[in-house]
């Protein structure tokens, strides 16, 4: 019986990195040692579990987050691998909101790379506590030491190493552990197998005694310092035990002051094991964080939810995808309470009656019947009709709303269009579908120009979606090159009328209402505020002015470019005993924006990007040159000779084909990474250019 687990054994748990760690790697194997799969999986040749989408077995990268289940050492383990390539940070955003610890997966020898700055930062935001694993040690160039060096330098982070590496590169044989005093070895395969026989223990060889002493000597001052009492019995002279340490080193990770710090090579099979085991000793059970904070759905008030299968079900919808055997699936972390599978539950965020259907434990693509399931428990439900991502499920009695995650908006866009009528269905059942799925995905229809507009996180986004759009969904159509998203807003507060009067015979139409637009902080979106009094507009009028307002805002002044960042505050107006109608005030509202519009010097905001060019220090000058054609301000180099890196902000309009460029200019041997920053206004001698060219 699935729910048999004792929460306190249960650990959800979810790998986030930089692309190409080896995050789905360390997955497939501790899917392998613990049983779950017979056969390991390579990314390499394609043969992964967890890596099941085609795209992502031809790319050899993870697109989608997927969860799946299983058990060490009498725990079980709710595992969630998720994408590292900034595109599909959506994935890893929802899976931060739902996990209780993180394990990020540090490549040896590039050590703290950008898109595992961003994921540590996220997982900050969620508070997700979290323990390090330093993967690859077996490649060329491997270094344990300069990888917790750049952890602790680029992420701030009270790294501790609890073990050490024995050998690095090629003879790289396992692992130290500095608690417990021990070393594990593993023996050599044949053809560099991945090796999963349990790692022999021994002593600490005396090649590693002095280090060995020197680390655990560090590593206990730590841990020390994060607990009162051990920190006293310490400076009294008593020597700590390993059972104290381990117990101090878990509450210090579940309290996010220090990061354990472990080392492997996922790829060879090796220090799996005592991977496990850590996430076990150190990542917390859904009983060991705070109780979710949520907002009861009747009141408003603030509430806590615990862990606790007696208290009220709630349940946070993170995830949803159509699969293509049982439809459509919602995935849920349940906070509280206990749910069965065909029960009658509410979608307290739509408030909307729903029925569970059925209750799935996802492995991967794989599923799993069951009947009931608990509080702290990841699963997927079919039959949720009305529930998106972000929603929270619960029961009538005392239904609450929790926090869903934050994604970020859609920065790039191509126009798509199909092939023949057919496709034009197909392609509208597509879009419904995918973007039900990916709430960084967005879709527009261009009336002037009759062209359906998608929009997304970036390049590699758009194609894989376009890609699906043609194999799952048998769409064929033609898609123009992709756009940068550009954004409107004004630059001076204004006052605004908008009289909407129109006499023809019988009725007439009469709106009038007097708007304060105000510029607000980059990121804000649109805030709507009524403040009318003494009943000048009708209450009822009001959600037409707001409806008026905001379609005239979707529609900027400098290029048709949605506006964005402005406070509107409704403050004024009056109506009319017969003429008036909520058509009249959506006209009134409509038109107060539009005239708004020269007085509020409007600005063109773009899209920058933060890029991190690595090369042989020979193109180096030649890489410079060409950025600083595309409008890129240098903000750092660092680096040896042998190895250069650049960082730089450049708007995301310059940046498309870079690939192309990059590889021409250094011979294909300096790669690139970049990650949107924010948005920033375009200059005026830039503005022509760029609206002329779109
Ligand atoms: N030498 C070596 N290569 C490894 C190791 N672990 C993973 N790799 C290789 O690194 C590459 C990337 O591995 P993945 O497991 O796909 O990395 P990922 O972090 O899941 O990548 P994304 O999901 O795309 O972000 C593959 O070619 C792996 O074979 C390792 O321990 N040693
Ligand atoms: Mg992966």
């Amino acid at each position: 019986m699935e729910t048999a687990t004792p929460i306190g054994k249960i650990r959800n748990i979810g790998f986030i990195a930089h692309i190409d760690a080896g995050k789905t790697t360390v997955t497939e194997r501790v899917l392998f040692l613990t049983g779950r799969i017979r056969k390991v999986g390579g990314v390499d040749d394609g043969t992964t579990t967890m890596d099941w989408m085609p795209q992502e077995k031809e790319r050899g990268i993870t697109i989608t987050a997927a969860a799946t289940t299983t058990y060490w050492q009498d725990h079980r383990v709710n595992i969630i691998d998720t994408p590292g390539h900034v595109d599909f940070t959506a994935e890893v955003e929802r899976s931060l909101r739902v996990l209780d610890g993180g394990i990020v997966v540090l490549d040896s020898v590039a050590g703290v790379q950008p898109q595992s700055e961003t994921v540590w930062r996220q997982a900050d935001t969620y508070n997700v506590p979290r323990i390090a694993f330093v993967n690859k040690m077996d490649r060329v160039g491997a270094s344990y030491e300069r990888t917790i060096e750049s952890m602790r330098r680029r992420l701030n982070a009270n790294a501790v190493p609890v073990q050490l590496p024995m050998g690095e590169e090629d003879s790289f044989k396992g692992v130290i552990d500095l608690i417990g005093g021990r070393s594990f070895k593993y023996h050599d395969t044949p053809n560099s197998e991945p090796a999963f026989d349990p790692p022999e223990p021994g002593p600490i060889p005396d090649a590693y005694l002095e280090t060995y002493t020197q680390y655990r000597q560090s590593m206990i001052e730590k841990i020390v310092e994060t607990d009162e009492s051990l920190l006293i019995r310490y400076l009294e002279g008593e020597e700590i035990g390993e059972d104290d340490l381990r117990q101090a080193l878990r509450r210090a990770t579940i309290g996010r002051r220090l990061v354990p710090v472990l080392c492997g090579a996922a790829l060879k099979g090796k220090c799996i094991h005592q991977l496990l085991d850590a996430i076990i000793s150190y990542l917390p059970s859904p009983e060991d964080v705070p109780p979710v904070e949520a907002v009861d759905a009747k009141t408003g008030e603030d509430v806590e939810r615990f862990p606790d299968v007696k208290e009220p079900l709630s349940a946070l919808a993170f995830k949803v995808v159509t699969d293509p055997f049982v439809g459509r699936l919602v995935f849920l972390r349940i906070y509280s309470g206990q749910v069965k599978a065909g029960a009658s539950v509410i979608n307290a965020t739509k408030n909307k009656r729903e029925r569970m259907g059925r209750l799935l434990l996802m492995h991967a693509n794989h599923r799993e019947e069951l009947e009931e399931i608990g509080a702290g428990q990841i699963c997927a439900a079919v039959g949720l009709k009305d529930t998106f991502t972000g929603d929270t499920i619960c029961t009538d009695f005392k239904p609450v709303i929790l926090e869903p995650p934050k994604f970020p908006e859609p920065v790039i866009s191509v126009a798509i269009e199909p092939d023949t009528h057919a496709d034009q269905d197909r392609l509208a059942d597509a879009l419904h579908k995918l973007s039900d799925e990916d709430p960084t995905f967005r879709v527009k229809f261009n009336d002037e120009t009759a062209q359906t507009i998608i929009s997304g996180m970036g390049e590699l986004h758009l194609e894989v979606l376009v890609d699906r759009m043609r194999r799952e969904f048998k769409v064929e159509a033609r898609v123009g090159s992709p756009r940068v998203a550009y954004r409107e807003t004004f630059t001076k507060p204004v006052r605004s009328e908008g009289r909407f009067v129109r006499q023809t015979g019988g009725h007439g139409q009469f709106g009038h209402v007097w708007l304060e637009i105000e510029p607000t902080e980059r990121g804000s979106g649109i805030v709507f505020e009524n403040a009318i009094t003494g009943g000048k507009i009708p209450r009822e009028y009001i959600p037409a002015v707001e409806a008026g307002v905001r379609q005239a805002l979707d529609n900027g002044p400098l290029g048709g470019y949605p506006l964005v960042d402005l406070k509107i505050k409704l403050v004024d107006g009056s109506y009319h005993q017969v003429d008036s109608s909520e058509m009249a005030f959506r006209s009134a509202g409509n038109l107060a924006i539009r005239l708004a519009a020269s007085k509020g010097k409007p600005v063109l905001l773009e899209p920058i990007v933060e890029m991190q060019v690595v090369t042989p220090g020979e193109f180096l000058g030649d890489i410079i040159g060409d950025l600083g054609t595309r409008r890129a301000q240098i903000r750092n180099i660092e680096g040896e000779d042998n190895l250069q890196t650049i960082r730089a902000m450049i708007p995301l309009g310059e940046t498309f084909a870079y690939t192309t460029s990059l590889r021409s200019v250094s011979s294909g041997r300096a790669t690139y990474t970049m990650e949107f920053k924010h948005y920033e206004p375009v200059s005026e001698s830039m503005l022509n250019s760029i609206i002329k060219k779109v």
